[in-house]
């Protein structure tokens, strides 16, 4: 079969809403961009779990550290199914995690802002883990399979951890005058960097295009965007907050809500690493990695003499 002959099963496939699987035919830049994507998602799960456990030991009562325990071992098994999607398209673990050590590969911008007070683990939950699923729903579309299998499960999950941070805003928010100021000192700091996580402009961005045609992404960028501040500017209500926007408003022959300008230049900034915490970010990975060295070396060990004695019984 010639190239082309692949290529258009390929195409056939996609077409047809068939996954495609890892020993299937794909071409070079399809297997590249799921390279690229599914490890940085991996990425943005595990340096995401840095800003939250640094609230672990603080959390207000033994029922909050537990949550948020839980939800921050949730992110583990998300970077764990994601990395080991990004096996299946013939790159090692180890290949992945030196690229982000390296800073060769990028993960989400909203995970070097730091985390300042109790309030920041709700904000977190509600408006960071509430953009990720409005982006997550639609990649358990994606067209290559074990990566929509993966966001199926994560979704489940990640729906838990924003009711949680929503839980924690609302009791914040129905507290003293202090816990009030605090809940929305928190929403004014995390929702910019929030409408962040969804990416550059449509007309700026360098993957989509491909990308929508590939079914790897259903929708673009500000279409999410456009939803996530649709979905929020409501649950805001309920809160009794406010969000930091003051072009925010209900467009009714639109059907949504307009919405204020993102500060660009501050986006691309953290992007390249200049954002408040990307250096401790990348430090604290890279230390972990360094000192987990033993573990593995255990393990691989162990599973090597595990195998003679299997093959010599
Ligand atoms: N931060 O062409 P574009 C989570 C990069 S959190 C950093 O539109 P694409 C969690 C982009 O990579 C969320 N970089 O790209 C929640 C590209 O650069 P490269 C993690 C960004 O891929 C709570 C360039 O800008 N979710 O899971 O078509 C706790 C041009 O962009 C960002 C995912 O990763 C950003 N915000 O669309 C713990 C979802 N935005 O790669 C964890 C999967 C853009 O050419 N990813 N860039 O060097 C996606 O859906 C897409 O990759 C994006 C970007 C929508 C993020």
């Amino acid at each position: 079969m010639t190239v082309q002959d692949l290529e258009k099963i390929f195409l056939q496939k996609i077409e047809n809403e068939i996954k495609i699987e890892p020993r299937d035919w794909m071409p070079d830049a399809y297997r590249k961009t799921n390279i690229r994507q599914i490890s940085q998602h991996a990425h943005s799960e595990i340096v995401g779990m840095l800003p939250e456990g640094n609230w672990i030991t603080r959390a207000p009562t033994l029922k909050r550290k537990a949550i948020l325990l839980a939800k921050v071992q949730d992110e583990a098994g998300h970077g764990l199914y994601l990395y080991s999607a990004t096996e299946t398209l013939g790159i090692t673990r180890e290949e992945t995690i030196n690229d982000l050590h390296s800073g060769r590969a990028k993960y989400s911008s909203i995970f070097n802002y730091p985390t300042l007070t109790w309030a920041d683990i709700g904000a977190i939950g509600w408006l960071v883990d509430g953009a990720a699923i409005m982006n997550q729903v639609m990649l358990t579309r994606t067209s290559y399979g074990p990566y929509a299998r993966a966001m199926v499960r994560i979704c489940k999950e990640e729906s838990f951890h924003q009711r949680q941070g929503f839980e924690i805003l609302l009791v914040l928010s129905r507290g003293s005058k202090e816990q009030k100021e605090m809940c929305q000192d928190a929403i004014n700091r995390w929702w910019w960097p929030a409408l962040m996580m969804f990416g550059p402009h449509d007309k700026e961005s360098t993957h989509s295009d491909q990308s929508m045609k590939w079914k790897i992404k259903r929708k673009s960028n500000d279409e999410l965007r456009q939803n996530f501040v649709d979905m929020i500017a409501e649950q805001i209500k309920v809160l009794g907050m406010k969000l930091p926007d003051e072009h925010l408003q209900w467009n009714e022959e639109k059907k949504h809500y307009d919405f204020g300008e993102i500060n660009w230049e501050e986006f691309w900034n953290v992007v390249k690493g200049n954002g408040p915490c990307n250096k401790q970010r990348l430090d604290a990975r890279r230390k972990a990695w360094e000192e987990g060295e033993w573990v593995r070396e255990a393990a691989a060990t162990y599973a090597e003499k595990r195998n003679k004695r299997q093959a010599a019984a």
